[in-house]
């Protein structure tokens, strides 16, 4: 078997796809249904005369680049996804730059929408496409345009896929087992499960294999491939396995099951290679986020020189935890802020001959670390170079090793300082806590920034810019103006559903007219049904619920009449309000509001009496805010 992977920019139809050929939505999470956004890794089994094979979809958003690169490793054939209505994105090649280090050996090019746009276009469209993807892994790669909406396209794909996987080399299946895991999970009976794609070797049940890098000795009692229980699962599969001897709070995504003769380590030589793009930003030694398998572990980057080209250049990598990885284990190295692609490689040797070079930076190091932990708060460069009496360059150069060993936490807006051990302590305390309330209450969206500040007497602004560099380690999630733990999703009681289902009906009549927020409002303060406040909240906050003015739609019926503008506004260009009314099928009360709600979010732009599509429109990672 093999693993086919999605990847391109958000909102490109990579979920759809894996929707139309699997007949499974690859969203898994509630807000990732809610949102019509991806934010994790989803999988879903395909299978058709000659292919039986698993999918990897990923998030296109650049926020969840870090998911995307934990289920990149993976991939060997991959359906780069650009949508015909926009052509190829930002993230369309940041995901090409990445795959391009992994284990991709085939590409098909598949050009979505293609039902938005006139006939005729279509042609020019993928000619402009497949010029953008000049120099890519992509570059030359089979085109397929394809609608999920028409199914038009969806058998020619098929056919070019299972034409590419035969062409896919075999894995290496006698060479030792080795499984970066991207969930945990404890199913009741059975205790923890841990899946991923095996990248070489087999795994048996009953065998004896080791968690790393702790090392764990674990048995396996038993082996899933897409809910299908076999006694060996082989090199190339997604594989489910059964470890109850580990509990689930012991693991997490990045961590590996192993083959018993793998020895953690936390330096490596590698062969690194330099995109262009990171030329001028590289030196000899690089803090970087460096993604082995599933893992992501900060670390440096240490270069023979600083590089003057993409040539291949024999450097060492070192790790702030350990990880395995066998010779030819391919990597990806980001640059911690912003977080740029630097390049990527491979693996050669465990524990390159010489150390790093000694950092002449480091009693001044350990005098801004003290500082800095005397503290107690946040500091700038020049408060702490005050404080030390040393000048400022020198403080910044020492703050940039105190950061990459942990001791400091890099906070913006504005740039500041607080102690390793201050910050890793409230995040403690934060997650503790939310852990706690969001076990007590699943429908909510997490906690406020206010209610989190008083719950633990930390001032607010403070505790929001720790919380904030957290988030972008993708330590806690940060959505829609509240923390919560990342895989927190929230989830309403049946009761609230019914209570929602019941004051917000759909008149089958008259599908996309809304209901009357304050007679919505009003009946969830009357209600008594347990949490329905902080359950409507939830549903303001993914956008399953919108406000419009005084009125209340579902996120469905926008989502229609979005579709429905866009469609009309590709076709013919312009739109008066009358035609608005025409296209929805509602009177002018709705029609104003809701063309104004388009403008506010650049979806649409008013010239005169008509609108139009503001063209390429940016793309919002927040739900729509209620207003
Ligand atoms: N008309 C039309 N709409 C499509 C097509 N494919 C996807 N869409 C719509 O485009 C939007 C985004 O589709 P998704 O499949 O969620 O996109 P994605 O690439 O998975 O997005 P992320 O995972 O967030 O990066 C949804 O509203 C889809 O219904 C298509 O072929 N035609
Ligand atoms: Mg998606």
């Amino acid at each position: 078997m093999h693993v086919i992977g999605t990847a391109g920019h958000v909102d490109h139809g990579k979920s759809s796809l894996v929707n139309a050929l699997t007949g499974t939505h690859p969203d898994r999470w509630l807000e990732e249904r809610l949102r019509g956004m991806t934010l994790d890794l989803g999988f879903a089994r395909l299978r058709f005369e000659g292919v039986d094979a698993g999918i990897v979809d990923v998030p296109g958003h650049e926020r969840f680049l870090h998911n995307m690169l934990a289920g990149a490793a993976g991939m060997e054939l991959l359906l780069l996804v650009v949508a015909a209505t926009e052509g190829v994105m930002p993230q369309t090649l940041e995901h090409l730059q990445i795959l391009r280090f992994l284990n991709v050996r085939e590409v098909i090019v598949v050009v979505t929408k293609i039902d938005l746009l006139p006939p005729e276009q279509i042609a020019a469209e993928c000619a402009a496409i497949s010029d953008a993807l000049t120099g890519t892994i992509a570059s030359g790669a089979p085109f397929v345009p394809v609608s999920t909406v028409t199914g038009e396209g969806l058998d020619d794909l098929r056919s070019l896929i299972r034409t590419a996987l035969q062409r896919l080399p075999q894995r290496d299946l006698q060479a030792p087992a080795y499984l970066p895991i991207d969930r945990v999970f404890a199913l009741p009976g059975h205790g923890t499960i841990v899946t991923g794609t095996l990248m070489q070797g087999c795994i048996a049940a009953g065998d004896v294999l080791a968690l790393q890098p702790s090392g764990k000795s674990v048995r396996v009692r038993s082996l899933q491939t897409f809910g299908e229980r076999r006694e060996s699962v082989q090199a190339g599969m997604r594989v489910a396995v059964n470890i109850p001897a580990a509990g689930v709070d012991e693991i997490a995504r990045g961590q590996m099951l192993v083959a018993p003769q793998f020895v953690p380590a936390d330096a490596f030589a590698v062969d690194f290679t330099p995109l262009r793009e990171a030329l001028p930003i590289l030196r000899r030694r690089n803090a970087v986020r460096a993604y082995v398998g599933s893992a992501e572990i900060l670390g440096t980057l240490v270069l023979p020189c600083v590089p003057q080209d993409e040539a291949p250049l024999r450097a060492q990598l070192f790790l702030r935890s350990p990880t395995v990885a066998y010779p030819g284990t391919a990597f990806v190295v980001r640059r911690l802020s912003p977080k740029n692609v630097l390049g990527g490689g491979t693996i050669e040797q465990l524990a390159p001959q010489a150390a790093p070079d000694a950092d002449s930076s480091a009693p001044n190091a350990e005098t801004v670390a003290a500082v800095l932990a005397a503290a107690g708060q946040a500091l700038t460069a020049a408060e702490i170079a005050r404080a030390a009496n040393l000048r400022v360059d020198v403080v910044e150069e020492a703050l940039i090793a105190i950061v990459e060993r942990g001791d400091a936490l890099r906070l913006s807006r504005p740039e500041a300082y607080v102690s390793g051990a201050f910050a890793r302590d409230v995040l403690a305390r934060v997650l503790a806590h939310l852990e706690q309330s969001q076990r007590a209450e699943p429908w909510s969206m997490g906690a406020t920034s206010l209610a989190l500040s008083r719950a633990l007497a930390i001032d607010e602004a403070l505790l929001v810019r720790v919380l904030d560099a957290f988030a972008a380690e993708g330590r806690i999630a940060r959505r829609a103006g509240y923390f919560a733990t990342v895989d927190h999703a929230p989830k309403l009681s049946a009761e609230q559903l019914a209570f929602f289902d019941e004051r917000i009906p759909v008149d089958s009549a008259a599908p996309l007219r809304p209901a009357v927020l304050a007679d919505v409002v009003a009946a969830v303060k009357a209600s008594r049904v347990g949490g329905i406040g902080k359950a409507f909240d939830t549903l303001l906050a993914t956008g399953a619920l919108i406000k419009v003015n005084d009125d209340l739609y579902r996120g469905t019926q926008i989502a229609q009449i979005h579709a429905r503008v866009e469609q009309f506004l590709r076709r013919n260009g312009k739109m008066t309000m009358a035609e608005f009314r025409d296209v929805i099928g509602t009177s002018r009360k709705y029609a104003v509001p809701l063309l104004e709600w388009f403008d506010a979010r650049g979806i649409t732009v008013r010239a005169g009496d008509y609108r139009m599509l503001r063209s390429r429109a940016p793309v919002s990672g927040e739900a729509p805010a209620p207003r």
